[in-house]
């Protein structure tokens, strides 16, 4: 018989939590879905060792067997890389997975719900979800943005995906209360590209500030996300001709093959990828680095507040 075990924080994850020490929670779609294999084992665990490297406890987040693990070990992050079939679940997943005793990686609705319920305060990813083209006859907006409207975690991420509806996200964002803040930028990152064009109301410059809004947003009552966007770099960026031309094919790809749903954004990244011979994935990888990396560095500077 199972135990009811249905939240399982790893050893040095719960040890670094209860002894104050920084957490970056890090999630498991991006690994399962967003990116060809062999080469999202090697990033799931460089991204690791980013964390550990700006002074943080890295927790990847997935669900095997039912039970939301908050930590993975070597064997369970290999799982999640080559499991053939793995699901991509969201916060709405999470209680049929665990009854059900299925495994999948964690989405970012996902993992900011689960990290929030094991008391990490921090989270890295790529690009967020958000609302999709065509939103008028598909209403296809990320439960992303749902969670962090009633999720107090900070995520660090390079905007939100540009296969979005970039301009009706942050609309959307602004309406749920989501506080967003650009690291060094005025402009909201443009995931693949180091700009999307469109401003952001705050701009912060180091990780101590990030780490004043947090205490500011516990000070405030405050229930919803910050996300700290953190442009790729621009020498790092995806070239935005070539990005602008194979997102076009993407997207009218994915219109002729009928895809929707949970499988649109794998579809259109995976695209991209290979529409760009590549790019798209340095890209891609560059900006999910530097969020590792200043996740850390803004858990580290949480942990040191007084
Ligand atoms: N960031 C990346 N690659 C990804 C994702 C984020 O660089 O694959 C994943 C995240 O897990 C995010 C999900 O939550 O894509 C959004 O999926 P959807 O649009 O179906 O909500
Ligand atoms: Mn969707």
């Amino acid at each position: 018989m199972p135990t009811n075990t249905v939240l399982s924080l790893s050893k040095e994850v719960a040890g670094a939590l209860s002894a104050g020490d920084p957490v970056v929670a890090l999630e498991s779609t991006i690994i399962s879905h967003g990116l060809p294999q062999p080469r999202n084992l090697e990033v799931a665990v460089e991204l690791e060792e980013i964390v550990r490297a700006a002074g943080a406890v890295p927790a990847t987040i997935a669900v095997l067997d039912g039970v939301a693990r908050i930590g993975l070990d070597e064997a369970e992050l290999t799982r999640v890389a080559t499991e053939p079939g793995l699901r991509k679940l969201g916060q709405r997943d999470l209680a049929a997975a665990a009854a059900l005793r299925a495994s999948g990686a964690t989405t970012v609705s996902a993992t900011s719900f689960l990290a929030a319920r094991a008391g990490i305060r921090v989270f890295a990813t790529g690009g967020l979800g958000g609302v999709h083209r065509g939103w008028t006859d598909s209403q296809d907006e990320s439960a992303d943005l749902d969670t962090l409207s009633r999720t107090k975690i900070t995520v660090v991420c390079a905007g939100v995906k540009s296969i979005l509806d970039v301009p009706a996200t942050l609309q959307r964002l602004e309406t749920r209360g989501v506080t967003i803040a650009g690291f060094g930028s005025d402009t909201f990152p443009g995931f693949y590209l180091h700009s999307s064009g469109e401003p952001v109301d705050w701009r912060i410059e180091s990780p101590d500030e990030a780490a004043a809004i947090m205490l500011a947003q516990d000070r405030l009552g405050t229930e919803t996300a910050l996300i700290v966007a953190n442009p790729v770099p621009q020498a790092a960026q995806l070239d935005p001709a070539l990005h602008d031309r194979v997102l076009a094919e993407a997207l009218a790809a994915a219109e002729r093959a009928g895809v929707t749903g949970q499988a649109i954004t794998p579809f259109l990244l995976e695209f991209l990828a290979e529409g760009t011979k590549g790019a798209s994935l340095e890209a891609n990888l560059a900006a999910v680095r530097g969020n590792a990396r200043l996740a850390g560095l803004i858990a580290a500077a949480w942990s040191a507040r007084d």
